[in-house]
């Protein structure tokens, strides 16, 4: 009988897993449907080859960063320290989906950062203006230029593992490759000189720094359903919410509509943010939404 490795995936390709372990990094199936492995998760591997393993088990996790629609969750990562969300003003931000991501890194009980990447680009001081609210709320601003100067980010990744998300084209793998040159991870620009259509990031994967610690490359999202969440863990999730749970008339107070609500009140009086009260709104319809 092999015995087990234990290691930790460190690439997610549909439903193979590159697992990283002493004895060398091992590309891996999982047994039968056993719900969701995350990039970063620990694992206990079987080999069945002198490259290949099956997971046999997951261990327990510290936290999981993940979505969910009606249908199913996908997965982001496991075991992170941090989570960097990235923005720039081109393409052009979508406040709800920060929000949903904000949600998100709240319901899982990690920190949030939010980055503004392409400073070097005009449009870049009234979005820096647009959050800067956000960094009242508890989450911090990281403004830079990936292809100039990666130094504003670099010093909060030392020794953490901490995962890039966002939408597609903010900069998150020219992030990456700045900070690890070995990473190569193919960015736009070249496949725009090829000509061979986008060169988006299709999977999710760990780097190593140099200096000690990891990064996380994902995907870009256009959506971020939080299904997984209820009315409750919801409201908790906004930070400016929670602050004010309890002072509304009716306990029950869903702040949608209700008279004499605290949050209302806020919304109306600017203190709450209404693009932040407006994602709220959505997410909470969306639970209610019937479920199939
Ligand atoms: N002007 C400017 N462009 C940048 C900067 N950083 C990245 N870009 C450009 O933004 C485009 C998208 O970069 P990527 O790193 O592929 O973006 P991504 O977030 O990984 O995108 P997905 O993989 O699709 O999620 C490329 O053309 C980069 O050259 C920057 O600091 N300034
Ligand atoms: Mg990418
Ligand atoms: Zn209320």
């Amino acid at each position: 009988m092999t015995a087990l490795l234990t290691g930790r995936v460190t690439a997610v390709h549909g439903s193979r897993f590159l697992v990283d372990t002493t004895g060398g990094i091992f590309d891996c199936v999982t047994r039968g449907k056993k719900g969701g492995i995350a990039c970063n998760d620990r694992v206990e591997i079987k080999l069945t080859g002198s490259s290949g393993g099956v997971i046999e088990k997951t261990l327990p996790r510290d936290n999981l960063l993940y979505r969910s629609d009606r249908f199913r969750s996908k997965l982001l990562a496991a075991n992170v320290d941090q989570i960097f969300i990235v923005t720039a003003a081109v393409p052009s931000p979508n406040p709800d989906l920060l929000n949903r991501c904000l949600v998100a890194a709240e319901a899982a009980g990690i920190p949030a950062r939010i980055v503004v990447n392409k400073t070097d680009l005009p449009e870049t001081a009234a979005l820096l203006t647009r959050l800067q609210p956000y960094e009242e709320l508890g989450y911090p601003l990281i403004a830079l230029a990936a292809k100039q100067d990666i130094e504003p980010l670099r010093r909060w990744l030392a020794d953490k593992t901490s995962i890039l998300i966002g939408a597609s084209g903010v900069g998150k793998s020219t992030l990456i490759n700045q900070l690890i040159p070995e990473a190569d991870i193919a960015t736009r620009e070249v496949s725009e000189a090829l000509d061979t259509g986008k060169h988006t990031t299709t999977n999710t994967r760990l780097y190593n720094l140099p200096g000690g610690g990891a990064l996380i490359d994902s995907p870009g999202m256009q959506e971020f359903g939080l299904q997984h969440l209820d009315s409750a863990g919801l409201q908790a999730a906004f930070p400016e919410i929670r602050a004010l749970i309890g002072q509304c008339r009716f306990y029950n107070c869903r702040h949608m509509k209700e008279p004499n609500c605290a949050i209302l009140d806020a919304v109306k009086s600017g203190k709450i943010l209404t693009e932040r009260w407006r994602s709220y709104q959505s997410l909470l319809n969306e639970l209610d939404a019937p479920k199939y």
